[in-house]
């Protein structure tokens, strides 16, 4: 008993960390509705087959050694067996199961229920790195931008250092440019592959998703706390699958407003150029040598096909 309960006060001190600790023994709550519905489920089932085994354990422990051959014990050799017995150890894990089937049920529905998201983020995974696009309803609105490991895990990685005595202390959990979402936002996901499968995983928000060539499949989540949160790809998906790890910055929406501003800014078109000359105007026409650019030649190239065929004709 008191081996059990050493075991158990880490347990309750841990839980509440998003990233893991080492030694940690139960799985983490993390920062979203998802992932507590998750680690209730879980605690809901470890406790049942606590209970479970702590009752067969302990029947077999008190037979073994109340009913002892040294202690005159006889066996029953005429015993087959008891219908009485055999309706109780039928009855007993059914009405468990059902038990655990209601609240688990109602949580997986709960999961993947996408609707009334306020905002959507396109995930696209690749070998071996993770793009994200935040599509805006106006034009100009939309951007998006790569996330791969970052170069200090991949100068480690690549060479023959220690990684433990690197001085990393996100060895391979580590990109340039993390995944940033406001919290307190219910977003919805639409994850899909480029090349292969991946999946991508963020322990801190219960769920994994897969993310394959051709389907588009949808998540949700909401994180209530700013931070942090590290997750890598979880689907075997070629050399580097270890190398394409996920860091979600979850801020308030506040900064997330500020931060989607400068990166429309950047991702912004380039100003629109003067109306390039008509294509069908001779090239004899003085064009000023800055407009005389690729675009209006390549059109005059289009044309020339066409313009051939029609003198042909
Ligand atoms: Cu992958």
């Amino acid at each position: 008993m008191i081996a059990l309960a050493s075991l158990l006060v880490p347990v309750a001190a841990m839980a509440q960390a998003a990233d893991p600790k080492p030694w940690q023994l139960n799985m983490g709550q993390g920062v979203t509705e998802s992932s507590k519905h998750a680690y209730e489920a879980h605690m809901l089932a470890l406790w049942i087959c606590v209970v479970i085994g702590v009752i067969v354990f302990g029947a077999m422990a008190y037979a073994m050694f109340k009913f002892r051959k040294s202690k005159g014990a006889k066996p029953d050799v005429d015993f087959t067996h008891s219908t009485k017995l055999e309706i109780v150890w039928t009855a007993v894990p059914v009405l468990l199961l059902v038990a655990m089937a209601f609240p688990a049920t109602k949580k997986l529905i709960a999961m993947y229920d996408t609707r009334n998201a306020e905002m959507t983020i396109k995930i696209t995974g690749y070998q071996w790195l993770w793009k994200y696009e935040y599509p805006g309803t106006k034009p100009g609105e939309s951007f998006g931008f790569t996330s791969r490991l970052d170069r200090k895990s991949d100068q480690i990685r690549q060479s023959k250092v220690d990684a433990r005595t690197a001085g990393h202390a996100h060895y391979l959990l580590d990109v340039d440019n993390p995944l940033v979402v406001p919290v307190d936002t219910k977003i919805h996901f639409l994850i899909q592959a480029d090349d292969v499968i991946h999946a991508w995983w963020v322990p801190a928000l219960g769920w994994k998703q897969d993310a394959i060539p051709g389907i588009t499949n949808e998540a949700w989540t909401e994180i209530k706390t700013p931070g942090i949160y590290r997750g890598q790809c979880a689907e075997l998906c070629g050399k580097d699958h270890g190398f394409m790890p996920i860091v979600v910055k979850a801020v308030s929406k506040a900064e997330f407003a500020q931060w989607a501003a400068e990166q429309r800014a950047k991702n912004a078109p380039p100003a629109p150029a003067a109306p390039a000359a008509p294509a069908e105007a001779p090239a004899t026409e003085a064009v000023p040598a800055a407009e005389a650019a690729a675009p209006v030649t390549a059109a005059a190239e289009q044309n020339a096909p066409a313009a051939a065929a029609k003198s042909a004709g």
